[in-house]
């Protein structure tokens, strides 16, 4: 490689805990301080496989479960030449949701592992560094009701928060739980010192393979 490459930051909490408005503000400040950065997300729900899981997420259709799942995967696995072709480019990626929203979610499920949700994505690109948003549920509850999309209720959200924690223990995911029950501007500025650390350390190693 010869330029240095851009580094995978991922934002994964449960809802309410202000992931979007952090993913978009630490790509801003990093741009701004003349660092190449870009958002991603996910489900991308743009391509043909997000407009399916978008349409389950809303309700207009019913997708049997390890079906979904696996949707979700092949999701973050089409986006992948194009996450690597940026990271070459030195653009590091501000990825709102990945593998372990997809592992947390599916798993709070009755009836699945979390071996089994987590084969599907071994081998994507392994994020330089993962902030586990964490606010307290009378928080989120403070932050207003929740949407109308599937998952959308606080006794998913709570088993989902379970699975998280259970993901965190993984020693090989670099894990960063951010208290994001303070003001936007706090938050952020913890958001931006983990990241600056996190693209220092990533721009002379090469990409890493998840859970692998
Ligand atoms: N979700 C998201 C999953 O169930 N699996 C996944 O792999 C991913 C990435 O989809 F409820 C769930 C999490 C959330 C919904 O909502 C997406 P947003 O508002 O687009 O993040």
């Amino acid at each position: 490689m010869t330029c240095r490459r851009g580094a995978i930051i991922v934002l994964e909490g449960v809802d309410k805990a202000g992931k979007t408005t952090q993913c978009k503000k630490l790509v801003q400040t990093l741009q701004d301080n003349g660092v190449p950065a870009e958002m991603f997300r996910f489900p991308e729900r743009t391509t043909k496989i997000g407009q399916l899981i978008s349409s389950y997420l809303e309700n207009k259709n019913n997708l049997e479960d390890h079906t979904v799942h696996l949707l979700f995967s092949a999701n973050r696995w089409e986006l992948v030449p194009l996450m690597k072709e940026k990271l070459e480019q030195g653009i590091s990626l501000v990825v709102d949701r990945y593998a372990f929203s997809g592992v947390a979610f599916t798993s709070a499920k009755p009836g699945f592992s979390l071996d089994w949700c987590m084969n599907p994505d071994v081998g994507l690109p392994k994020p330089d560094l993962v902030m586990f948003l964490k606010v307290n549920p009378s928080e989120a509850a403070r932050r207003g009701q929740y949407g109308t999309e599937r998952y959308e209720t606080s006794a998913f959200q709570n088993a989902v928060q379970q699975r998280f924690e259970k993901l965190m223990k993984d020693p090989t995911i670099n894990w960063q739980v951010i208290d994001a029950a303070r003001n936007i501007e706090d938050v952020h500025t913890d958001i931006m010192n983990h990241s600056v650390n996190a693209i220092n350390k990533a721009a002379n190693t090469p990409i890493g393979e998840l859970w692998k």
